[in-house]
């Protein structure tokens, strides 16, 4: 549907010096290591709008996270979900001024899992709704948790449920039909089998392989409208072990529109991906990338080409005492997130539709 993508983030079009083009936001998750901070970006601008705390300053465990608007407010909200060791435990921030909207347990409070999440109005009533998915460990169990009164919508197993590797999500615009879809990636164990299920009919509608179905390390997800043609490609990237391949698939044409290393190719620790609208071209989303290991924060942002826009760190402090300020973690980490509006999350990225 259209409609998600008419959304633009206005209270932030207000500080731009007079831009007219919506940037899009992102958030970027603390990685394991260091104090469960979350940062949130505009395309654009490598100064964050907001930061918050997500946990208890004695959580190392990391964030993952999202974006999208819950409260139907105008502006993206942040979600996140403790990284693993901290259980299931989600919260939603309001994004205008980083305070608790509402938070609960996702699954089992014994599972120290972590999660993904996405974010994406599944069922049109301007609230956006979350997408939840476990992390190595947990079954394959996709959530959709209700953006207008927090209540679980419905709920599937995306892989065959002995699975143990985690399903990674997305919400996107992916195909033809009005609804929209719920995509997901299997985790470390798992071929790089990317599934796309119908929010409206609840089955699966397409899969196809994103990699080699050799790769068994797990891929991350996201979604967003690389080309601007008003459907969202599947953005993919390699997990751990892999090179930094990151590609974006149209599931209709069935073709990968591009396919590029977003580091040098010996960085095997995996690239997390994100979308967010483009803050020079409307109507188009850049991609967010981020390795997804320790010791970088280096986050790019890329076009429709896989040309790269956008290079800078983002600070994570690293927990050695607070707020020292010195300099780039040594172990960042951004969320893989999916998108509802996109999100980066560890990377989690307003997608498209802000
Ligand atoms: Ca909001
Ligand atoms: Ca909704
Ligand atoms: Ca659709
Ligand atoms: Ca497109």
């Amino acid at each position: 549907m259209t409609k998600h993508r008419k959304k633009f983030v206005r209270p932030f079009l207000e500080n731009l010096e007079g831009r007219t083009v919506p940037a899009g936001i992102y958030a970027v998750g603390a990685p394991a290591g260091a104090l469960p901070l979350v940062n949130v970006y505009q395309t654009g601008n490598p100064t964050p709008i907001l930061t918050i705390q997500a946990y208890d300053n004695n959580f190392l465990g990391g964030v993952r996270v999202a974006t999208g608007d819950i409260n139907n407010d105008g502006t993206d909200d942040i979600f996140t979900i403790a990284g693993p060791g901290g259980g299931p435990h989600v919260k939603i921030f309001n994004g205008v001024n980083g305070q608790v909207l509402h938070e609960f347990m996702a699954y089992d409070p014994a599972y120290r899992g972590s999660g993904f999440l996405a974010s994406g109005d599944l069922d049109n009533d301007g609230h956006d709704d979350l997408v939840i998915g476990t992390d190595i460990g947990g079954g394959p169990h996709v959530k959709v948790i209700n953006g207008s009164d927090f209540s679980e919508d419905f709920s599937y197993f995306a892989y065959n449920p002995t699975f143990r590797g985690g399903v990674r999500v997305s919400v996107g615009q992916v195909d033809a039909d009005p609804a929209l879809e719920i995509i997901t990636a299997a985790g470390p164990g798992g071929a790089p089998h990317v599934q796309v299920y119908d929010s409206q009919s609840k089955s699966y509608e397409q899969s196809y392989f994103a990699y080699d179905r050799s790769f068994m390390n797990g891929i991350y997800i996201a979604t967003g409208d690389t080309d601007g043609d008003g459907r969202d490609e599947i953005i993919t990237g390699a997990g751990q072990g892999g090179g930094p391949h990151v590609k974006y698939h149209d599931l209709i044409d069935d073709r990968d529109e591009a396919s590029y290393f977003a580091y040098a190719p010996s960085l095997t620790s995996g690239v997390y991906v994100a979308s967010a609208s483009s803050s020079f071209r409307i109507g188009y989303d850049d991609v967010i990338t981020a390795p997804a290991s320790l010791g970088s924060g280096n986050i790019r942002v890329y076009d429709d080409h896989g040309d790269l826009h956008e290079e800078f760190f983002d600070h994570q402090d690293d927990g050695d005492s607070s707020n020292d300020n010195d300099g780039p973690d040594s172990d960042f980490r951004i969320n893989d997130g999916l998108r509802g509006t996109n999100g980066v999350g560890g990377l989690g990225g307003d997608g498209g539709h802000d």
